[in-house]
C-alpha cells in the first residue's frame, strides 16, 4: 500500500505554462491560474509563475533552452523547489529540464495524481491510484531514481503514494504489482456489482461535473448526506449513494463522484473506471456546472469529452448549472433563456431545488421505472464494502 508522509514545510513552486500560439492569452492564463489551484491543493506555495507561447512545443525541453535557463534563475531566485509544468512532460523532457533546472520536475498530471493520493481515503480509491501512480511511473523510473537520491529522506510533492521500496524495485517488479493491485480491483468491483443489480429498478440519478462544480453541496442539500463539501479540487474520489425522496413520494438514490478536470491523465481515467461505474449504470446523468466560472463551457466540453471516454453514450442528461447566487440576475435571465432545459440551483444557498426535484420526478416517469417500495438500500453500501 501506498503510503503519505507527513510533510513538514509547504514546498515553494514556480508554475510554467505553455501555449501554443493559436490558444488564446486569456484561456492560457485561466489554465495557469487553475494549475496555481492544484499546486495549492497539493500543498505548495506558488512564489512565481510563467507563461510562454510559442508555435510549437520543444521536442526536447517543451519551452525551449533559453527559456529553461530563465526558469532555472527564478529557481534560484526564489530557493524554489519544484518546477510545474502546465503540459505533460516526457521522460526525456524531465531530464533535459533537470539538466538545466536544479528543482524538481512535476507536469500537470505528476500533479493531479499527487493530489489524488493525497485525498484517497478507501481502499478501493486507494488502489486505484496507486495504480494509475505506477503506470504513471513506469516509463519515467530513472526520474523517479534522481528524485529519491536527491530527496534523501523526505518524501515531498509529486512522491506521494508508492513508497520507496517500490521505485528501487526494477520494472516488471512495478508491472507485478500493478497487476496485482488490478486483480484487488476486479474483486472490488464484483462486490459492487452484484450490489447495484439487486436494487436495480430503483431510479438512480449520478451527479458528474467538474472539480469544484458542486457536486457534493447539492448531494448534501438534495438527500442530507453529509459528504464532505469543500473549496478545494478533488475533495472527493470515492463514490457516495444516497436514498433521495422525490414529490409523490418516488424513491430514487443519488450518487455523488469523482469531478473531472482538463487533461485529467488518462492513468487515472482507466484506473477510476471502476469507481466511475456508478455513472455508467444510472438512469439518469446530473452535469452539475459551476456557472460563475468564467470558462464553465469549456469544463462542460470537457465533462462531455470524459463521459464520452467512459462509453457513457445513451443515459439522458440534465444540466444542471449550481452557483446562480454568485452572478447576477441580468445574465442568469439570458441563460435561463440560452438553456431551456437546464437546472438552476444554489446547491449553498439552497436555491432552485425544487424545481430540480420537479425535473427529476418528469425524468423518473420517463425512465418507466417503477419503484420498489420494501427494497432497503445499505445506508452507504461503499462503508460496507470496507468493513472485512
Ligand atoms: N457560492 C456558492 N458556492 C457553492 C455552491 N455550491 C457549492 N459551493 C462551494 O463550492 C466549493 C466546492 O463544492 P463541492 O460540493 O465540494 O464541489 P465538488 O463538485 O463536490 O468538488 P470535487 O469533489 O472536488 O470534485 C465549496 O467551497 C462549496 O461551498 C453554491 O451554490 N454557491
Ligand atoms: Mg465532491
Amino acid at each position: 500500500m501506498g503510503m503519505i508522509p507527513a510533510r513538514k514545510e509547504r514546498e515553494k513552486a514556480v508554475l510554467v505554462g505553455v501555449a501554443k500560439s493559436d490558444v488564446p492569452l486569456k484561456r492560457a492564463r485561466e489554465h495557469l491560474a487553475e494549475l496555481g489551484r492544484l499546486a495549492d491543493t497539493a500543498g505548495a506555495i506558488v512564489v512565481d509563475q510563467v507563461l510562454q507561447r510559442r508555435p510549437a512545443f520543444d521536442p526536447s525541453t517543451l519551452v525551449g533552452e533559453g527559456k529553461a535557463r530563465e526558469i532555472s534563475d527564478l529557481v534560484q531566485k526564489h530557493k524554489a523547489d519544484l518546477v510545474i509544468f502546465d503540459e505533460d512532460l516526457s521522460g526525456s523532457q524531465v531530464k533535459n529540464l533537470e539538466a538545466v533546472i536544479k528543482a524538481k520536475i512535476l507536469d500537470r498530471s505528476g500533479i493531479i495524481l499527487d493530489i489524488f493520493a493525497k485525498h484517497a481515503r478507501t481502499a478501493e480509491s486507494k488502489i486505484q491510484v496507486e495504480v494509475a501512480q505506477l503506470e504513471y511511473m513506469l516509463p519515467r523510473l530513472t526520474r523517479a531514481w534522481t528524485h529519491l537520491s536527491r530527496q534523501a529522506g523526505g518524501l515531498g510533492i509529486g512522491m506521494r503514494g508508492p513508497g520507496e521500496t517500490q521505485l528501487e524495485t526494477d520494472r516488471r517488479a512495478v508491472r507485478k504489482r500493478i497487476s496485482d493491485l488490478k486483480k484487488k480491483l476486479r474483486k472490488l468491483e464484483d462486490v459492487r456489482t452484484a450490489q447495484r443489480d439487486r436494487r436495480r429498478p430503483t431510479f438512480h440519478a449520478a451527479l458528474v461535473g467538474y472539480t469544484n462544480a458542486g457536486k457534493s453541496t447539492l448531494m448534501n442539500a438534495l438527500t442530507q448526506a453529509g459528504v464532505e463539501a469543500v473549496d478545494r479540487l478533488f475533495a472527493t474520489l470515492d463514490p457516495t449513494t444516497r436514498q433521495l425522496w422525490l414529490p409523490g413520494g418516488r424513491k430514487a438514490v443519488l450518487s455523488d463522484t469523482v469531478g473531472f478536470i482538463r487533461k485529467l491523465p488518462v492513468d487515472l481515467v482507466t484506473s477510476f473506471k471502476s469507481t466511475l461505474g456508478v455513472v455508467s449504470q444510472a438512469s439518469h446523468i446530473l452535469n452539475v456546472v459551476d456557472i460563475s466560472s468564467e470558462d464553465f463551457e469549456e469544463q462542460m466540453e470537457i465533462t462531455a469529452r470524459i463521459l464520452d471516454d467512459l462509453g457513457v453514450h445513451d443515459i439522458p442528461r440534465l444540466t444542471v448549472f449550481n452557483k446562480i447566487d454568485l452572478i447576477d440576475p441580468e445574465r442568469l435571465a439570458f441563460l435561463r433563456e440560452q438553456y431551456p432545459d437546464a437546472g438552476f440551483v444554489s446547491a449553498e444557498g439552497k436555491i432552485g431545488l425544487d424545481e430540480l426535484r420537479q425535473k427529476l420526478v418528469e425524468a423518473c416517469d420517463h425512465a418507466f421505472l417503477s419503484p420498489a417500495p420494501d427494497e432497503e438500500l445499505p445506508k452507504d453500501e461503499h462503508e460496507i464494502l470496507w468493513m472485512g
